[in-house]
């Protein structure tokens, strides 16, 4: 029998993401030009920052660093929703998470579709953050009934994608010439299309009803509407875009800067405006493209979260300030309360970390281990052991809703009256999504089972 080789779905991810990475710099040059920005500034923080440098290394992030991006699009029917999961489980992406932008006044309710284990995540972290529509949640029924007619007469994925698909779920995998020809069929699906499916009348009316309305229902497919490189100071390069010629949104969302970094800071900069052909003939604008920059510290237990939550409740009562530095300057305030060094942290267990075998461990277990290997903390103290943090791989709901927002002009929605609804999402999936709890849980557990199986005596 001939044995067939096919590509792992790591490295069809990284193909997927090189890909739309250059298409994305071909539509959109401030991206490429942020992307440079992001690269300049990384290099000097680690240049500048050598205990930085080595835990980057030690945690085998520095090689992900330049990789490291998501994006994010935008669907609008169930059946478009479903096939996007089988697509992106062929590049080893599961959906993790439910986020309900409803509450922010965003029709959507959304997943991030992102590699779960740890190699995967080592090898590329790329992920999508993926939301679906809520017709139920358009007032004006005629226009409900309009948009949902008109998505019911689209297909976003080429014949050729879907049939790949099959041919991947079919046979187990892809061979190499099949993983670059699904790569370049699945990236039709967010290619941007400068003419729309509808008349600009329709477009307006959808327009009124919310923005985002427009931008799922009047194009071809769900164009990528940005990607998002990692920075090492977010900070650094909200403060030096306006001279790279790139406008940034008023404020970086998420928790202040911190000597120990908690879950995700975000800023973008703010949308085109594209000149679109009407019913093949009229001109006419639209906004929906940006990019995003993310810095990324520690995944926070459920009462790590919590805390995180409180905290930001209580700064967006606070009055709004006028620029980043005030912002910034009263969120640091009042995240005083949220401990700041990484012992407190893992002793509070406010985090999650993961733990190892220091030099002095390894020659311990090489000795036969010792008698007590369950108490972490006096395994730390005893300098057997290291914890080091694992990072956050998700999203934050507020956050996003404030680059939804920032991205949709001024015209603001007020909260939509709907609950959130996992269980429809779910179906539309048509999976369960994973619970981001868990999957942290699980690797610090796991490190810990590894340190005790090597120390046991
Ligand atoms: C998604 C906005 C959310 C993030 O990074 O939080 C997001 C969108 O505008 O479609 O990408
Ligand atoms: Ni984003």
């Amino acid at each position: 029998m001939v044995h067939v080789a096919y590509v792992s779905s790591d490295s069809i991810r990284t193909l997927f993401s090189d890909a739309m990475s250059r298409m994305y710099q071909q539509e959109v040059p401030q991206y490429g030009t942020l992307v440079q920005l992001v690269a300049d500034i990384n290099k000097q923080v680690l240049a500048r920052e050598p205990g930085l440098h080595q835990q980057l290394q030690h945690q085998g992030e520095l090689e992900r660093l330049s990789l490291e991006r998501h994006g994010a699009i935008r669907v609008g029917t169930a059946a478009e929703l479903n096939m996007l999961r089988r697509i992106f489980a062929i590049m080893g992406m599961q959906p993790v998470s439910y986020y309900d932008l409803s509450e922010a006044g965003v029709p959507v309710h959304s997943t991030a579709f992102r590699p779960v284990d740890q190699a995967s995540l080592q090898h590329n972290p790329f992920r999508i953050f993926t939301s679906l529509l809520r017709l139920e949640l358009i007032e004006d029924a005629v226009l409900r009934q309009q948009a949902e007619a008109i998505l019911a007469q689209r297909d976003i994925f080429t014949a050729q994608a879907r049939k790949l698909v099959d041919v991947a779920e079919a046979q187990g995998g892809l061979t190499d010439a099949q993983a670059q020809e699904f790569v370049a069929e699945v990236l039709e699906t967010f290619r941007w299309h400068q003419h729309a499916t509808v008349d600009h009348a329709s477009y307006q009316a959808l327009q009124n009803s919310h923005r985002l309305i427009a931008d799922v229902v009047c194009f071809h497919g769900p164009h990528i509407n940005h990607l998002t490189p990692r920075s090492l100071d977010i900070d650094a390069v909200q403060q030096q875009m306006p001279a790279a010629g790139i406008s940034p949104k008023a404020v970086i969302e998420g928790p202040p800067r911190r000597r120990c970094p908690i879950l995700l800071r975000q800023t973008s900069f703010t949308a085109l405006e594209e000149v679109v052909m009407f019913d093949g003939k009229q001109a006419g604008t639209h906004t929906a493209r940006f990019g995003e920059i993310e810095q990324r510290g520690m995944a926070l237990t459920p009462k790590g979260r919590d805390l995180y939550d409180q905290l930001l409740s209580r700064s967006r009562q606070a009055p709004a300030q006028p620029d980043n530095d005030r912002h910034q300057r009263q969120l640091a305030d009042i995240f005083a309360d949220f401990p700041d060094d990484e012992t407190s942290l893992r002793q509070q267990q406010l985090g999650y970390f993961r733990y190892e075998l220091t030099d002095a461990g390894r020659k311990q277990a090489a000795q036969g281990g010792i008698a007590n290997s369950d108490d972490m903390e006096a395994l730390i103290e005893a300098g057997l052991v290291q914890a080091s943090p694992i990072t956050y791989e998700d999203f934050l709901p507020v956050s996003a809703a404030g680059i939804f927002q920032s991205n949709l002009g001024n015209a603001g929605h007020e909260a939509y009256g709907q609950n959130a609804s996992k269980v429809a999402f779910e179906q539309a999936l048509g999976s369960a999504v994973i619970d981001e709890f868990g999957l942290y849980a699980d690797m610090q557990a796991d490190s810990i089972q590894a340190v005790r199986q090597a120390l046991g005596a």
